[in-house]
């Protein structure tokens, strides 16, 4: 039994292996604990390890989620992401592929549902904590209701616990306990025709069409002097830029160098123009000489000239410095963020959290 100190007073309070301090919930268990074999699943189904370097495996997944993954709360969008983004997401630096799991029917061996985790460094105020950062579960349509998720976060959970691995971080549009915070989406009309025509926005109370596309036009190239694309030369700069920058925040990632490679050097193949709707996110936003409204109506312009359609953002970090300014407005989804295995003594706000997931 392990005594705890309750962080809020000098009471120390006995609670087993529980702690109620911030920071781990259940200690790590030895690695000879965990369970070896795979979880049970329902005797029509089998586990698959995906290898997303395959191309036929990657395009049972993509079309897997392309079906089957999240939509908006009125069902008229979904997800679609190229084969190039589910390899990017999904082979960071260190990745473990046991982490790429499916389901298959035996029968006729179709992919049914789908999970993944990815290693990341996570930092919660001055600790480091080693993550698997969990996303893209699904599970198709026709075998929604059967319990078919809970097993597959159980067995996700065994993977990662067999990399000695014990906390892990995710997002999810849905309430679940306990979040470390809420987030907003905020979009960027960049097409507002087109995503009038689609669903996807309406035109607002007296206005009309021309009036609202003149109330989006941008100009046709960035202001600010020098505005680039990031190049492999440049990555020890940002990724001192950037860990400075986060630092300020609460929760968020540990990047180095070969992360930032990874994460932030733009990969430009991955948006071949089949789907209806593009669009582009904010992700990190640093700025240090430039305004960062400044800078985000720049990134809005290259946006633009890229052909994405609209462009999405969140109220974490400073983000909401620039949202209404640049006229964004407030979506009708919210995120919430989730550790698994880790107490926060309270509830975050947005602007305290650093962390961007896919
Ligand atoms: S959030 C996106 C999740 N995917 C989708 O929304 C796609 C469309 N929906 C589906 O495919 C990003 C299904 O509806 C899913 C549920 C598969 C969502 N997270 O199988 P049943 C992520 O990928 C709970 C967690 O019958 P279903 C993050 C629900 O509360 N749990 O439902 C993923 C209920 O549990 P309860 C979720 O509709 C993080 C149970 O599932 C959930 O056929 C995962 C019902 O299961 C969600 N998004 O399939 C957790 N949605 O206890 C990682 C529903 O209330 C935890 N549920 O009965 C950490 C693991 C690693 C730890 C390492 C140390
Ligand atoms: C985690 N990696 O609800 C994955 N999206 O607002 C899980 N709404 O696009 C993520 N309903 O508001 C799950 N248009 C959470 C996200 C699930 C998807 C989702 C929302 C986010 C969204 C759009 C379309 C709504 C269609 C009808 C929306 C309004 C745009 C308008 C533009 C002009 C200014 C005001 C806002």
């Amino acid at each position: 039994n392990q005594l705890v100190k309750d962080d809020s007073s000098l009471e120390t309070i006995d609670l087993g292996d529980v702690s109620l301090a911030e920071g781990p919930i259940e200690p790590p268990t030895p690695l000879s604990e965990v369970k070896q074999e795979p979880y049970n699943l329902p005797t029509q189904y089998e586990w698959t390890t995906c290898d997303l370097d395959s191309e036929d495996t990657c395009t049972e997944v993509y079309n897997l989620l392309k079906n089957n993954y999240v939509e908006d709360d009125e069902n008229m969008f979904r997800f679609n992401y190229s084969k190039e983004f589910l390899r990017w997401a999904l082979h960071p630096p260190g990745y473990f592929r046991s982490w790429h799991i499916g389901v298959r029917a035996k029968t006729n061996k179709k992919l049914v549902a789908f999970i993944t985790g990815v290693p990341a460094r996570i930092r919660v105020r001055d600790e480091i904590v080693k993550m698997a950062e969990i996303n893209f579960l699904c599970v198709h349509k026709k075998l929604r209701s059967k319990r078919l998720a809970p097993v597959m976060i159980k067995e996700v959970t065994r993977r990662v616990h067999l990399e000695n691995i014990w906390q892990a971080a995710y997002t999810a549009g849905v309430v679940l306990p306990t979040p470390i915070t809420t987030c907003q989406y905020w979009h960027r009309s960049l097409n507002p025709k087109k995503l009038i025509d689609v669903g996807f926005s309406r035109l607002g109370a007296r206005m009309t069409m021309s009036r609202t596309i003149k109330l989006y036009k941008l100009p046709d190239s960035p202001a600010t002097p020098g505005f680039r694309k990031m190049e492999l030369r440049d990555v020890p700069a940002v990724t001192r830029l950037l860990r400075n920058y986060l630092s300020q925040f609460v929760v968020a990632p540990d990047f180095d160098e070969n992360d930032v490679e990874h994460w932030l050097l733009p990969e430009e193949k991955w948006w071949t123009t089949y789907s209806i709707l593009k669009a582009a996110y904010s992700y990190y936003n640093v700025s240090t000489k430039t305004p960062l409204l400044q800078l985000m109506n720049d990134a809005l312009i290259v946006a633009k000239q890229k052909d994405f359609d609209v462009f999405n953002a969140l109220d974490v970090m400073q983000n909401e410095s620039f949202l209404k300014e640049l006229k964004f407005g407030p979506g009708d989804g919210q995120l919430h963020y989730y550790l698994y295995n880790y107490r926060m003594r309270n509830a975050l706000k947005p602007s305290e959290l650093g962390l961007v997931l896919l």
